[in-house]
């Protein structure tokens, strides 16, 4: 950044902050977001932390820096709140690679099967689902299931094909995956352990299964964070989206992190920037709204997830 660009950064900082003062908001920012959008986030977390956030806090108003599926997750859980995003196009792609439509077919052909989709989906997909899941707790869901229903596990194969080995339950897939995490392949990860021989792999369970299959930990982006603070070891080869090394850099001075890939950016992640932070909150916009019958029925399979273990998403 040049000198007026770090004028200007600072500008928008002071700006947001009294806005946000103005209109009793509060911002949440994804772990993958630019760094100077977690910076001026009240909470940076994975999305169901920031929905729980969003669910607990005081503010009238919620400023969700992440994509759609997140937001759309916060305003189910938050009736009562006005949450609005930065840009209406930071959507998911592998959470449009399912539709309602095609969930119905699916359960059409598997009439006796538990619906599990994960939390990467649309309100639409969440309200055609028995139960919901994240990264961090894929596992647990499957093993809450009994054990002789069939599961139907939406829309990411590579956390559904995870998730069943490490549970032990053979689940029905669906093609969808992360374009992101699966630009993470086993001959970049394998570069990176040649270059730094003693740092640990930890990677997302949405990357490819060979490349899960090469790392030391395999989490989500809160148990990615947790893991790499409370290791012993000194170096780390990251395996998810770049964004999360601005918190972990951040949060771990003395530690040192690498990309797996040299390709893991989500743009829809990056389209979220400060000056349109500071569009939606002076212009109250774009405002994200799930009505009913979709809302409540989403609502009902998240909420079967949060009652499983009280603590779902770390
Ligand atoms: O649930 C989330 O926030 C996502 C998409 C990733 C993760 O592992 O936290
Ligand atoms: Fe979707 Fe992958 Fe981007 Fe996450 S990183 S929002 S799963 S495309």
């Amino acid at each position: 950044m040049t000198g007026e660009d770090v004028a200007v950064a600072g500008d928008l900082v002071e700006r947001l902050r009294q806005l946000k003062a103005e209109r009793n908001a509060v911002i949440l920012a994804h772990n993958y977001q630019r760094g100077e959008v977690q910076d001026v986030a009240d909470f940076v977390g994975d999305s169901l932390g920031l929905a729980r956030q969003a669910a607990g806090t005081s503010a009238e108003v919620i400023l969700f820096c992440g994509v759609d599926f997140m937001a759309e997750t916060a305003a189910i859980l938050c009736p009562g709140k006005v949450v609005i995003v930065p840009d209406l196009r930071a959507t998911c792609p592998m959470a449009n690679m399912i539709s309602a439509r095609e969930l119905r077919e699916l359960k059409h052909r598997h009439p006796d099967a538990v619906v599990v989709c994960y939390v990467n989906s649309s309100a639409e997909v969440k309200a055609e689902s028995d139960i919901c899941c994240t990264s961090a707790n894929a596992v647990e869901v499957l093993r809450s299931l009994p054990p002789d229903r069939e599961i139907i596990f939406v829309p990411d194969r590579s956390l559904g094909e995870y998730a069943s080995r490490k549970a032990g339950r053979s689940v029905i897939l669906w093609p969808g995956y992360c374009p992101t995490h699966h630009r993470i392949i086993a001959p970049f990860v394998q570069k990176a352990k040649a270059e730094h021989p003693r740092a640990q792999v930890v990677v997302h369970p949405e990357c490819p299964s060979d490349v899960v299959s090469m790392a030391d930990h395999v989490a989500s982006t809160s148990g990615i964070i947790r893991y790499c603070r409370e290791s012993d070891a000194e170096e780390f080869i990251i395996g998810t989206e770049a964004g999360i090394l601005h918190r972990l850099r951040k949060e771990n001075p003395e530690k040192r992190f690498y990309e797996a890939s040299p390709f893991a950016d989500c743009p829809n992640m990056k389209l979220n920037t400060l000056e349109k932070m500071v569009w939606a909150l002076e212009e109250m916009r774009y405002r994200v709204t799930v009505p009913d019958p979709v809302c409540s029925a989403a609502r009902r399979s998240i909420e079967r997830m949060l009652g499983l273990s009280g603590r779902p998403a770390r």
